[in-house]
């Protein structure tokens, strides 16, 4: 298995399994990775997911350039476009995703966890977009997806020099949101896991909803979605509980509904 699902309540670890390649991901990993992405978003159960890397060395080491090196332009196309499908399935999750960053995330890698709502990364963390340097750019959505997170002036230098950096300049610039010692990585991002799974989940779902149409839209049209949003939270029984709980002063009790 190349990706694979743990289970532990409400939180599922996705781990991308092929560390001798550094968990370069392929097409058959790719695929992979998508169907557990689709499987996760279809289970109400799951209300929060980390994504992460087998070993200490890689979360992934970009697209696997050794599938790509033949490649001709409808091939490239077909597999830009599965790489487009993992990551809107990821960013279009209804479930926050949390990209635990474990080592080199470079390329695809970096995409892949551009395509997370949260980045926690462990000290030995590098990450960069070095596709120019082999004479291809971005494909997984990084020339959209980084310019929006850091700013496109950053985001330029990284991806025209193709750069790589270290998790202390990721944390600064703020790629990632968080930088653990290895051995405390998973722990760390499996608390803020658990921190969301306790939160109203249709609260959840609906901030990452309302917080995706920032990409898509205008300032009006933005804060328009918000308050049918919010409007449409006071239809739900975790927004009663939560406020009941808040003026009882005792823990909510979600469920969901
Ligand atoms: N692809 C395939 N194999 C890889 C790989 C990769 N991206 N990265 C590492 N490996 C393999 C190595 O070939 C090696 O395998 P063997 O030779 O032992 O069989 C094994 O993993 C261990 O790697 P190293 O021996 O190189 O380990 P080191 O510690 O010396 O170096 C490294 C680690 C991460 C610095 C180095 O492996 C490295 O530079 N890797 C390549 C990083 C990289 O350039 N990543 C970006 C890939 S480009 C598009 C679609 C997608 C994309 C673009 C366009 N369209 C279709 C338009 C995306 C592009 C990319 O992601």
């Amino acid at each position: 298995m190349t990706v694979t699902t743990d289970r532990d309540g409400a939180i599922a670890t996705v781990t991308l399994r092929r560390p001798e390649a550094l968990n370069a991901l392929n097409g058959n990993q790719l695929n992979a990775l998508l169907a557990v992405a689709t499987t996760l978003s279809a289970d109400v159960s799951v209300r929060a997911v980390i994504l992460t890397g087998e070993g200490q060395r890689a979360f992934a080491a970009g697209a696997d350039i050794k599938e790509m090196a033949e490649m001709d332009p409808v091939q490239a196309l077909a597999f830009t476009r599965l790489g487009h499908a993992v990551a809107s399935a990821i960013s279009g999750a209804p479930q926050p995703w949390i990209a635990a960053v474990n080592g080199v995330a470079l390329g695809g890698g970096c995409e892949l966890a551009l395509a997370c709502d949260i980045r926690v990364a462990s000290q030995n963390a590098a990450f960069g977009q070095p596709e120019v340097m082999l004479g291809v750019i971005p494909g997984w959505g990084g020339t959209q997806r980084l310019p929006r997170l850091i700013g496109a002036g950053v985001a330029s230098e990284l991806i025209l020099t193709g750069r790589r950096i270290g998790a202390d300049e990721a944390l600064r610039i703020g790629l990632v949101s968080a930088v653990y010692p290895s051995e405390e990585l998973l722990g760390q991002a499996t608390a803020i896991a658990r921190t969301i799974a306790s939160n109203a989940p249709g609260a959840v779902q609906a901030a990452k909803r309302a917080m995706a149409v920032v990409h898509d839209t205008d300032m009006a049209a933005g804060l328009a979605f918000e308050a049918q949003a919010f409007a449409l939270s006071f239809a739900t029984a975790d927004q009663k509980e939560g406020m009941a709980a808040f003026i009882a002063k005792r823990a909510p009790n979600f469920t969901g509904s």
